[in-house]
């Protein structure tokens, strides 16, 4: 009943930049940015689905890094934890296949120019604060 279900987003950092995507759906969030990830499925490990999300999200080869402290509370029974991630070498670049219909890489001065979902932006102030100059 009160079992909490683990959406992992990530911060997918290249060159200095931060990933933002776009949500096309569900209707109430479509236009609003957001850390591009999903749920963790039974059984999955939170790493392992971030790899797998960003896969079909973004057609993307990344390499999960380290967890940002912290968790948000998203719609019951979700809550969104955040993990430092990476393209492998060779990725291809992320496109939006599901999902999104676009996606931005910020730079350091860019971060506030898209409008975050609600619930990602106390996790996009607390990755920074984790990460330290991108
Ligand atoms: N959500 C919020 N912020 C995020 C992510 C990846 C997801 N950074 C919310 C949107 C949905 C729910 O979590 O209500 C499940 O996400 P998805 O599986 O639809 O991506
Ligand atoms: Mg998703």
């Amino acid at each position: 009943m009160s079992e909490r279900i683990v959406v992992v987003g990530a911060a997918l950092v290249d060159d200095g930049r931060l990933l933002a995507a776009r949500r096309s759906a569900p209707v109430e969030l479509a236009g609003r940015w957001e850390l591009p990830g999903g749920k963790v499925e039974p059984g999955e490990t939170a790493d392992a689905a971030l790899v797998r999300e960003l896969r079909e999200e973004l057609g993307v080869d990344a390499e999960v890094g380290g967890r940002v402290p912290g968790e948000w509370p998203l719609k019951s029974p979700y809550v969104l934890q955040v993990w430092t991630a990476r393209l492998r070498p060779g990725s291809a670049a992320p496109e939006p296949l599901e999902d999104h219909d676009a996606l931005r890489w910020l730079g350091p001065d860019e971060i506030w120019d898209v409008d975050w979902l609600d619930q990602d932006v106390p996790a996009v102030q607390r990755t920074l604060a984790h990460l330290g100059p991108l």
